[in-house]
């Protein structure tokens, strides 16, 4: 039985004794919402504020359920459970989503997304390109864009040193599960292989794998510094996640409670991008203190240069391997960066 069966199966029974229960109590309506990352978590942080101001404006009628990284699936899983309306709400990262929603990979475009992260923020939780051009996208799988936030500059974390992109000859460089990052990794001179993050840790340990990238919270809370001796900064990619509804659910919501979505979605989009800011801030210290041998190294401009040129064309190669609205998407996103970067600086 496949897991969205499975899971499908499990409800239609507790459905039934709630059936049942409903003569003698009164139950909250319930949205389940599972996330891709384990508790205390930036996409927990998140969801946990969604619970509560989900809670507070509906004056108690919905009561929301979350679900960490492995309690229902991989990634991969969880977007599948809810595009079959089996959950309602999930993250669905562009890191992951690329053979589901494949417009979505212009987020893994290397060097896309500005150095200064107040850009991202903007373009992140209000950009046209995004909510009205991409969301048909979404909607076209069954998945409702309900929003997009930014989760830190990734990180790589090795074994050996790496400043050009000769120096990654040879490494077995675990990225997630979208084509793009293949591309991506390739044009970088590395080996890359593409994995659920649960089985990183182990990855690295046995040499399945000699490297790995994430946001600095992120490889602090899953401990891969531990089993990897270099972070390097070389400032080719933002973490970017979305968070998406079953579009059938969210058609069928009354007009009050989409505007209830409306209202948490504007104040989540402040209180996420501080709160990972936060996490983030604090994780390089927590690193140093527990492995005071770990090597820091933040590539200068003409190092980042050289990978920047290397993997010049793999916003093409996407162009043209999904077609569709992708080259507008790119063009328009590009174009609102440039903006944005205009009005706010670009670091
Ligand atoms: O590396 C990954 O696959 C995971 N990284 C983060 C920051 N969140 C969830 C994602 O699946």
């Amino acid at each position: 039985m496949s897991l969205t069966k499975l899971f499908k199966a499990t409800l239609s029974a507790a459905a039934v004794f709630a059936v049942a229960g409903t003569a003698m109590t009164v139950h909250a309506e319930e949205w389940k919402f599972a996330i891709e990352e384990s508790t205390g978590d930036v996409q927990d942080l998140y969801a946990q504020k969604f619970k509560e101001l989900v809670k507070e404006k509906s004056g108690g009628d919905v009561d929301v359920t979350i679900y960490t990284y492995g309690q229902l699936g991989t990634e991969n899983d969880i977007t599948e459970l809810t595009a079959s309306g089996a959950i309602q709400f999930s993250n669905a990262s562009p890191g992951h989503l690329g053979t589901f929603v494949p417009e979505i990979q212009v987020f893994g475009v290397p060097y896309l997304l500005s150095q200064n992260n107040d850009v991202n923020k903007a373009v992140l939780s209000e950009s046209p390109t995004i909510y009205k051009g991409l969301s048909k996208d979404f909607e076209s799988k069954g998945l409702k864009l309900y929003t997009m936030y930014p989760e830190g500059e990734m990180v790589w974390t090795t074994k050996k040193k790496v400043e050009t992109p000769k120096d990654f000859d040879g490494v077995k460089f675990r990225v997630m599960t979208s084509p793009i990052l293949i591309d991506s990794y390739k044009s970088f001179g590395a080996d890359p292989v593409a994995l659920p993050w649960g089985e990183v840790y182990s990855g690295l340990q046995t040499s399945v794998i000699d490297a790995q990238v994430n946001p600095i919270f992120f490889i602090e809370s899953a401990k891969f510094y531990e089993v990897t001796d270099y972070l390097i900064y070389a400032g080719q990619q933002q973490y970017t996640t979305t968070v998406v509804t079953n579009d059938a659910f969210y058609k069928g919501l009354s007009d009050d409670r989409k505007k209830l979505l409306k209202d948490v979605k504007s104040e989540l989009d402040d209180y996420i991008f501080k709160a990972q800011a936060d996490l983030n801030d604090k994780a390089l210290d927590k690193i140093k203190k527990a492995k005071p041998s770990i090597k820091v190294i933040k590539l200068d401009a003409d190092q980042r240069a050289k990978f920047e040129e290397a993997s010049k064309s793999v916003g093409d190669n996407l162009v043209k391997e999904v077609g569709g609205d992708t080259e507008q998407v790119l063009a328009d996103l590009r174009d609102e960066i440039g903006k944005k970067e205009k009005e706010l600086g670009k670091m």
